[in-house]
């Protein structure tokens, strides 16, 4: 994917935006979306709004541990109504342990997704392909990501979930750590469980037809945000389903055909 040029908003707009998103991702406040203000906000310009985002969390002491690709999976796209992945950055701050209590109360319409992620070995910079993605990957994970856009009744378009960092909020490593190739991820089956009913069913092939293609698109943006993603890198590669609603009091688990389960409880 390429992002577009031109540079319609300054800097100084773009630091305001992305300090209108910290405070509603800071304070659970939801907000308009974006583009109500600025119609013609481009995709690089989302970007840019991340980024100072990402900066500003950095500011405040996170680490940076990896990153994650939304909007990867049809299911997902079609809940959605857009046509584009995208990515997020994901912090220290934002982890939890899987197979414990996770507060959502502090969140505003938290959503999970079950995702497959990697963990990588080596540098991944430029333009790469899935093959070059699977070389550079230490292990695979099992995933839960809890969502949270910050866009009031879920009224968005990409450029402004892409300037809220692609709903990032929490994320659960858990499950088995194994080789990349030691399973066909595209085969891969989900299970995820809402309060103990199947809710959603999934295979890793519905994220772009193998989940490292997925990774290998975020690389492609890092690239055209001038960034790499560096050896040690935690990277989701998007929900195989479509996401689930939780709520206090709610239970997820979701099981990965040969690599584990999560369960999470919601308080
Ligand atoms: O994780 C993703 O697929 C990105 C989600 C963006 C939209 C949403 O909040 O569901």
């Amino acid at each position: 994917m390429s992002l577009d040029n031109p540079k319609t908003l300054n800097d100084e707009a773009i630091i305001r935006l992305a300090e209108r998103v910290e405070t509603a991702q800071r304070y659970a406040t939801p907000i308009h979306k974006l583009t109500q203000d600025y119609p013609d906000m481009t995709l690089s310009e989302a970007y840019r709004v991340q980024t100072a985002l990402r900066r500003s969390y950095e500011a405040r002491g996170q680490r940076v541990i990896g990153w994650k690709a939304g909007l990867t999976s049809k299911p997902k796209m079609a809940q959605m109504g857009v046509s584009t992945p995208g990515v997020g950055f994901l912090t220290d701050a934002m982890e939890r342990p899987a197979n414990r209590k996770i507060t959502v109360s502090d969140l505003i319409h938290p959503r999970v997704e079950a995702e497959i992620a990697f963990v990588t070995k080596s540098e991944l910079s430029g333009k790469v392909t899935a093959e070059q993605v699977m070389a550079a990957t230490d292990y695979v994970q099992p995933a839960l990501e809890v969502i949270d856009s910050r866009f009031s009744g879920f009224k968005f378009d990409l450029e402004s979930v892409i300037a809220d960092n692609s709903s990032s909020a929490r994320y659960v490593p858990g499950g088995r750590m194994i080789r990349p190739d030691a399973l066909d991820l595209r085969t891969v089956g989900v299970v995820l469980e809402h309060n103990g009913e199947i809710a959603q069913i999934g295979a890793g092939a519905e994220v772009l037809g193998h989940p490292a293609e997925a990774i290998a698109m975020l690389v492609g943006v890092l690239d055209d945000m001038g960034e790499v993603l560096p050896a040690g890198s935690f990277v989701m590669a998007g929900a195989i389903t479509a996401a689930v609603a939780v709520k206090p009091g709610d239970t997820i688990t979701a099981r990965f055909y040969e690599m584990g389960s999560i369960t999470v409880t919601f308080t």
